[in-house]
């Protein structure tokens, strides 16, 4: 085994490389970028070194620094993670010439890979079944055409070079192919350089079933069972699960001899994976990863297995651990990516500082939850790197307990700062399709409207909760106060709880989006009650040993977190997150009180289009600006009707989050 590892990467997977590597004996190096150097990846390490500035360009995909920091720490082994420089074959060339074991397949099988058409060729030759199609060298405009309706329709124009759903054009009918084919390749031009395509039979609802497999140097190779991977937006994987539901004994097997044979036809080495479109029973390869991924904690979970283990023996020059027959799956797992991001507002990433950040992890969790994060509370979720928080892993001994406990883990999961899916993944989870099992590549957006349906009222354990908490903190404050004063007839001395003096009641206004709500608490010779917009309720709280009210308000008891910062107040109830200003005399109105017609950024970007000039007159909902952001467009949109009062950016204008863009008068 080698002496020592270097971690070309960041955030979760580095994280866990370490902990694998550290439990094996192996010496961990990690770098990290000016933004990373109080990351967590780099305090689990046992040494680092800094490779540049923020931006990934400048950082963790600089090939040179990454291997001038594992000469000089003298780094045996690099791992490159996923992502980043994970399927660069000419690093993993530049790592073999240093003298430096890249912890991956050979560069041959990584360029096998890299092309969609080659690597179609080498997966027909070998025997793994493809979508019916066309894959050839000839390009010219008429034999498309006349291969496209010899294929029949619907098909899919592809790029050759693609990967990853760029480059993609659905044609229903042969008189739409010649401009199908014109925006391909344009496309295919724009993201790889190289207009080629290929022609597929069009799947309207395939799955999303992959197969792990594993090779070693010896000539051996496995497959570890299959993963679903059909809950996915964007090309975004959002839940992952093994094994398959309703996948039979027969189809497991042919799936896995289909990858093992697709591994063996490329000369692989290590971890990769086979993706297959799966659809009425059949399946064909769809691409191939020649790295670790993401999700593999959930083939980990029913296998009982350490891939990073695996990883570092095999790169090591030892054979695999197990042979094929040696391999069962044990249970059922589902993994939950727990995002940064806003559903409400186009899945956008959400950037800024995690305020506060409890994940579900030790024995309260619950046995079979296993969570992979690489950033703590008070870190910053950048607009530089993915914005995953951590993977939420959960397994039992069927399906249904598996997502039971996910299901929990993910109540108690409290994110506060930036936004974040939690809640938009416990409505996933608690979907009858999903929970049913078997759901295809298109759930999720034929879903989202259900999937992000929110009420606007504020629940009432919400208005209770926050109320409770002001009370506790001014209370605090109060006895702070009075233990500060030194006076013994000091008034604040006379604090009863919150009340002060004789006050039998102490009223507050919290204001949620357009809406003003009051909340009065009243203290009576029976206890505690509140008054909220419904009603008069009885309620008894106390605070559990981490910090949360646990309250009874009426006949439901249940657990908040409470986060207060300045004005603004953050409720957290099993997983969901409400944020509240408070209004207040003495704290003033809050910054962001609704009717402002400030027009802010809601993160950094760039702003690529003004559609509106000043002293136009706008309708709710019409786009005003479009910013672009880690790689994604976002437009924002008149929050009510009125006149754009001024115009404060250009376009072409990198801005800050917070940033005021415009400003629109009511009208
Ligand atoms: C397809 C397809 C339907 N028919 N090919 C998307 C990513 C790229 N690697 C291949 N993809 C697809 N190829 C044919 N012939 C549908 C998809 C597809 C998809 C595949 C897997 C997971 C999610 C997806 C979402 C949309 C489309």
């Amino acid at each position: 085994m080698f002496e020592s590892v270097l971690i070309a990467n960041r955030g979760e997977i580095a994280c866990r490389v370490i902990r694998t590597a550290r439990r094996l004996g192996l010496r961990c190096i990690a770098v990290y970028s000016e933004a990373d150097s109080a990351a967590a990846h780099v305090d689990l390490a046992d040494a680092a070194c800094c490779i540049g500035p923020a931006p990934a360009a400048e950082s963790y995909l600089r090939a040179e620094a990454i291997l001038e920091a594992a000469r000089a720490i003298g780094a045996a082994a690099i791992h490159p993670g996923y992502g980043f420089l994970s399927e660069n074959a000419a690093f993993a060339e530049a790592c073999q010439e240093a003298g430096i074991a890249f912890i991956g397949p050979p560069p041959s099988a990584i360029r096998a890979m890299g092309s969609k058409s080659e690597a179609k060729a080498l997966m027909g030759a070998a025997g793994v079944p493809l979508v019916p199609g066309y894959h050839g060298d000839a390009q010219a405009d008429d034999r498309l055409q006349r291969e496209a309706e010899a294929l029949g329709f619907p098909l899919m124009i592809k790029a050759s070079a693609g990967g990853g759903g760029k480059g993609m054009r659905i044609v229903a009918q042969a008189q739409d192919f010649a401009a199908g084919l014109d925006a391909a390749r344009r496309e295919a031009k724009a993201a790889f350089g190289d207009d080629r395509v290929l022609l597929e039979r069009y799947l309207a609802a395939p799955r999303h079933i992959e197969i792990q497999i594993f090779c070693d140097g010896h000539g051996n190779a496995v497959h570890l069972f299959e993963r679903d991977c059909s809950a996915q937006r964007r090309h975004q994987k959002v839940i992952e699960e093994a094994p398959a539901p309703g996948l039979s004994a027969e189809q497991r097997e042919a799936m896995g001899a289909a990858a093992v044979a697709a591994a063996r036809a490329i000369d692989y080495r290590g971890a990769g994976t086979v993706e297959f479109l799966y659809d009425d029973g059949a399946f064909y390869f769809m691409e191939m990863n020649t790295r670790l991924q993401v999700e593999h904690p959930v083939t980990e979970a029913i296998t009982g297995l350490d891939l990073v283990e695996w990883q570092l023996r095999v790169a090591a020059g030892e054979p695999l651990p197990l042979a094929q027959e040696d391999l069962s799956i044990s249970g059922h797992a589902v993994e939950a990516r727990l995002y940064a991001e806003d559903p409400e507002s186009g899945f956008l990433p959400s950037t800024g500082r995690l305020l506060h950040l409890s994940l579900p992890e030790g024995p309260e969790a619950g046995a079979g939850v296993r969570v992979d994060s690489g950033v703590r509370s008070g870190d910053e979720i950048s607009v530089f790197y993915d914005p995953m928080i951590a993977k939420v892993i959960a397994h039992g001994e069927d399906r249904p307990a598996a997502l039971r406990r996910l299901n929990r883990a993910l109540a108690e999961t409290e994110v506060v700062g930036v936004a974040s899916n939690v809640a938009f993944l416990r409505r996933t989870l608690a979907h009858p399709a999903f929970a049913e099992g078997g759901i295809d590549t298109a759930f999720l957006d034929q879903h989202r409207d259900s999937l992000l349906a929110r009420g606007d009222a504020v629940p009432e354990p919400v208005l209770a909760a926050v109320a409770l908490a002001e009370m506790r903190w001014r209370s605090r404050e109060a006895r702070r106060a009075a233990a500060a004063s030194g006076d013994p007839y000091s008034p604040w001395r006379l604090t009863n709880g919150w009340r002060l003096n004789s006050e039998t009641h102490s009223d507050l206004t919290f204001i949620h989006g357009a809406q003003e709500i009051q909340v009065s608490i009243h203290f009576g010779p029976a206890g505690l009650s509140l008054s909220l917009p419904v009603g008069e309720r009885p309620v008894r709280f106390d605070e559990t040993a981490d910090g949360r009210l646990a309250v009874r308000l009426g006949e439901e008891t249940f657990r908040a977190r409470v986060v207060r910062d300045g004005k603004q107040r953050w409720v957290v109830i099993d997983g969901a997150v409400w944020g509240l200003g408070l209004q207040d005399l003495l704290l003033g109105v809050p910054d962001d009180a609704v009717g402002s017609g400030r027009i802010v950024a809601p993160m950094p970007g760039k702003v690529m289009a003004v559609l509106v000039r000043q002293g136009d007159r706008v309708g709710q909902g019409q786009p005003l600006l479009r910013l672009e952001a880690m790689k994604m467009e976002h437009t924002l949109t008149a929050p009510h009707d009125g006149e754009v009062e001024s115009l404060a950016c250009a376009v072409g204008e990198l801005v800050e989050e917070g940033s005021e863009l415009a400003i629109l008068a009511e009208t």
